[in-house]
């Protein structure tokens, strides 16, 4: 892991293999006045440069993939994040119980036991017509619930990655506008 404790923040993404993670960023770097950089890729992480929204700070996005094989891996990121996006699928109805229980095992990981850093579920192809919404989802991944287990901040937002509609939000939470 890049040392960037003082000079960047940093943003773990995470979430079930094809949720769109890799989609969201790369889209957030084509709108113009977010200028980034692009730092190094391979078939597991993703790891983009880019420059926050509201405060102008620079910040790593790290976007592990969410391949079964390599979802352990996540867990060597919490103790040092700033913040995490999960992302979830929310036309994949068939995968949301599977979402569910990756959510109850990450709240239960040690290392995030006493962080307080924003968690932000992102409800992800919301274009698609089956998608189910923010709300719906908040009751199905029993966010209430997840909320008791850790002292992190939980947020449940509607995105569609190939457009780019609600990543700037999700921003705004990271930074802990909202
Ligand atoms: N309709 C629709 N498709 C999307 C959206 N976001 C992403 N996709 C599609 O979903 C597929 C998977 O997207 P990726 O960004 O590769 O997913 P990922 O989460 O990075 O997957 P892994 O790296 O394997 O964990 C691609 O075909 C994207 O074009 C969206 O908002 N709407
Ligand atoms: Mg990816």
């Amino acid at each position: 892991m890049i040392n960037t404790k003082t000079k960047y923040s940093q943003l773990l993404m995470i979430g079930l293999d094809y949720s769109g993670k890799t989609t969201l960023i790369k889209r957030f770097k084509t709108i113009p006045e977010n200028s980034a950089e692009f730092f190094h890729t391979t078939p597991y992480i993703n790891i983009e440069k880019i420059t926050l929204p509201f405060s102008s700070k620079a910040c790593v996005v790290y976007d592990l993939s969410g391949q079964g094989r390599y979802r352990e891996n996540w867990s060597f990121f919490y103790p040092d994040v700033d913040g995490i996006f999960f992302v979830v699928d929310s036309a994949d109805r068939d995968r949301l119980s599977i979402v569910q229980e990756v959510l109850m095992h990450i709240a239960k990981h040690p290392s995030l036991n006493q962080r307080e850093i924003p968690f932000i579920i992102l409800a992800n192809k919301q274009d698609q017509p089956d998608s189910v919404d923010e709300l719906m989802l908040r009751k199905i991944l029993q966010v209430d619930t997840l909320k008791t287990m850790n002292s992190m901040r939980y947020f449940v937002k509607n995105v569609i990655g190939i457009t780019g509609q609600g990543i700037s939000e999700c921003f705004q939470m990271f930074e802990g506008r909202t």
